[in-house]
């Protein structure tokens, strides 16, 4: 109060600052091979769409979005700023990504249920980002499974469980798509973050 009346310049941005502080924010990573999905995911996830044509991702783009933790008693509500870190996929990658995993509390790992090597390149990127980041938290997703018959989804999300790692929260298959899991992906990971 006493920085408002000083200097009323100044004290509205220390007003400000204190609303967007009191917000909690954390930054997460979408990581996985070249064409999974990852913006796709993104781009469901925050502004409700989905294009088929590839998004080209230019460096690394933030998307901020706010999510309401629901909690079985509302008054325990909790909001969460998310900032979603996308980067573009190239072998250039394998260079910068301590930089860009730099600080990230949680990820998501994407793979394509219908491209066998990016799901074996699963466990090379939960190493990868878990070096950087020992604390954090991850979620797989096992993306495109409206592409797949239903029957088999099961079978696939089995053997890409994690078990024997206490980091992996849970794997799940969704489709940027159809918007299936997607929500339920950054829910799960957002509630492990507070
Ligand atoms: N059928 C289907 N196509 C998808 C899905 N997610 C992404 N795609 C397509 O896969 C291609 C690569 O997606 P993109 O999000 O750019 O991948 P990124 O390189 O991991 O960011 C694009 O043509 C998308 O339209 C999905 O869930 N289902
Ligand atoms: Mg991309």
């Amino acid at each position: 109060m006493i920085t408002l009346l000083r200097n009323p310049v100044s004290g509205l941005f220390y007003i400000l600052e204190k609303i967007i502080m009191s917000t909690i924010s954390k930054k997460i990573c979408l990581v996985g091979d070249f064409g999974v999905g990852k913006t796709s995911l993104i781009r469901r996830f925050v502004d409700r769409q989905f294009s088929d044509k590839y998004l080209s991702t230019v460096g690394v783009k933030i998307s901020r979005k706010i999510v309401d933790l629901i909690d079985v008693n509302p008054e325990n509500k909790k909001e969460l700023q998310l900032l979603i870190w996308d980067i573009e996929g190239s072998n250039k990658f394998k260079a910068i990504a301590p930089t860009y995993f730099q600080g990230a509390k949680g990820a998501i790992i994407v793979a394509d249920v219908t491209q066998q090597d990016t799901l074996t390149s699963i466990s090379d990127h939960i190493q990868t980002f878990l070096a950087v980041n020992p604390q954090a938290s991850i979620v797989i997703a096992l993306n495109k499974s409206d592409l797949i018959e239903t029957e088999y989804l099961e079978k696939i999300r089995q053997m890409y469980q994690f078990d024997n790692n206490n980091h992996v929260l849970s794997t799940y298959v969704t489709s940027a798509k159809t918007g299936t899991n997607v929500d339920e992906i950054f829910q799960l990971l957002s509630h492990s973050l507070v």
